[in-house]
């Protein structure tokens, strides 16, 4: 039985859906960031972290991955060319997609006002709609950005799509990639992990 710590109305939600995807069981801490529960494990206070019997991992992206590799599935292999593609993948995700709409969120309503720069966020609409371009051409025709096989970084795209989805004036594109996002974000474990999100 895992713990999962850290409310799924943040980067908890893809851990809950990771898990969902595996089919294990969990139960979920929904602490939001800062309190003691996640202070105790995470000296800097942010969720989500992973309990495994008496081990502890944070950072939503690393609890994916350790979750993926140690149940076999939604990932490739570790020291394989597919999965320093699929890493590569990953962190594309995180630097270009999650680091731009946090960036946007930190100066809309995460930090505190004096430390907000309004402009920014013209920049981030900019950089975020580049990186989608990227995404269409690494995409191409595939079903997942790895190929048939849906996978870690499926996962933490399709996320972050929703904070896209929430930011006004941020469509997501229409065509092929639409499409991506839709079939990420109606897979049947995304639909349950929501239902237990819906249910904090
Ligand atoms: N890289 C970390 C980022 C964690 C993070 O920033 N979590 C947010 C909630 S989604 C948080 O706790 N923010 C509080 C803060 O920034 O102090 C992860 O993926 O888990």
């Amino acid at each position: 039985m895992y713990t999962v710590i850290g409310t799924p109305k943040t980067r908890g939600f893809r851990v809950i859906w990771m898990l969902e995807e595996l089919g294990e069981s969990y139960e979920v801490d929904a602490c939001g960031p800062h309190a003691e529960e996640i202070n105790k494990v995470n000296p800097s206070g942010k969720v989500p972290a992973l309990k495994d019997g008496t081990e502890t991992v944070i950072d939503s992206v690393a609890i994916c991955q350790y979750l993926a590799d140690k149940h076999g599935k939604l990932t490739a292999p570790a020291g394989t060319i597919e999965r320093a593609k699929q890493d590569s993948l990953t962190h594309f995700a995180l630097d270009e997609v999650d680091g731009i709409l946090w960036t946007n969120a930190r100066h809309s309503f995460v930090l505190p006002e004096e430390h907000r720069v309004e402009a920014i966020k013209a920049t981030c609409k900019w950089e975020f709609d580049r990186s989608m371009g990227v995404l269409a051409e690494r995409l191409g025709d595939n079903e997942y950005v790895m190929g048939p096989e849906f996978t870690v970084p499926d996962l933490i795209l399709g996320h972050c799509a929703g904070w896209a989805m929430n930011t006004p004036g941020w469509d997501l594109p229409e065509g092929k990639l639409g499409d991506y996002f839709k079939r990420v974000r109606s897979r049947p474990a995304f639909e349950r992990a929501w239902a237990v999100r819906e249910s904090y």
